[in-house]
């Protein structure tokens, strides 16, 4: 198989599974509905990424002649940090607490990103290795945040809430390791594996990270919103109304 067919493969692989995703998605709360988007997004985004590699339109040929798949770094960009606040949703019970918490989770992984597209895009190894230096710290100040921090709030919470995260967070974290490593042995890294064998290892590992582990996250948010609700903790109306109360008057109109 050349390169090309697995951006199609990439690209079709994540069409579907964004499809999947928001029809799989629940919507009875604010929370599950939260859940439902980010879910929905990432491999969407993916998509776009990956036809623009398919379509030679998401890469750039470097004067050393090594062709380089800007694309993914556009697409990690949005979808890491989407993939995280849905982490921090789970953890935190819903999107509006620890607000400086998770903008400095997000914030640090859009410096992974930023750092590893440098990385990507050097010639000079010295200049190249400092890059990869960089990502990796802010990789490890993400993992930081994620078990240090907000396991202490999903701790805090229900028995299920918190399952939910811990399977989530492992989950997350076995398989974003693999990145840094894959991109390593890879053609952007030490050039170990040829640009072919590199883009499929890539492919099938962002099919797993964003579709696979996507569904497992939709799963957790259905049992956790079913706990909620059985607790009476959440009001089902709260996400038909959207954040009207039941029961409160609408905006007076003005004259
Ligand atoms: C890079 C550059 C080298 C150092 C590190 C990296 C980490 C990349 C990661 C990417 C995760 C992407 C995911 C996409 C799916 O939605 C950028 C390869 C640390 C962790 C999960």
């Amino acid at each position: 198989m050349t390169e090309t067919n697995w951006f199609w493969i990439g690209a079709i692989g994540m069409l579907a599974g964004s499809l999947l995703l928001f029809a799989a998605g629940g919507r009875r709360t604010q929370d599950e509905e939260g859940h439902s988007l980010v879910h929905g997004f990432v491999p969407l985004f993916a998509a776009i990424s990956y036809f623009a590699m398919a379509v030679h339109q998401g890469e750039a040929t470097l004067s050393s002649g090594r062709v380089f798949q800007f694309a993914r770094y556009l697409d990690w960009s949005v979808t890491t940090p989407a993939l995280l606040l849905g982490l921090s949703m789970t953890a935190l019970h819903g999107a509006r607490r620890r607000v400086g918490l998770v903008a400095g989770l997000l914030v640090s992984d859009l410096v992974m990103i930023v750092t590893g597209l440098f990385f990507g895009a050097s010639q000079v190894p010295f200049i190249k290795w400092v890059w990869y230096a960089a990502s990796c710290v802010a990789f490890l100040a993400v993992l930081w945040v994620l078990f240090v921090p907000l396991m202490q709030e999903a701790r805090a919470r229900d028995q299920v809430r918190r399952d939910a995260y811990v399977r989530n967070a492992i989950l997350l974290t076995v398989l974003w390791l693999i990145y840094p490593a894959l991109v390593l042995a890879g053609p952007d890294g030490l050039g170990l594996l040829a640009p072919t064998p590199a883009t499929a290892g890539l492919t099938v590992l962002d099919l797993v990270a964003k579709v696979g582990y996507g569904l497992v996250a939709l799963l957790g948010s259905r049992a956790v919103t079913s706990a909620d609700l059985i607790r009476g903790e959440v009001s089902a109306a709260e996400v038909v109304t959207h954040a009207i109360p039941s029961g409160a008057l609408r905006p007076a109109r003005r004259a």
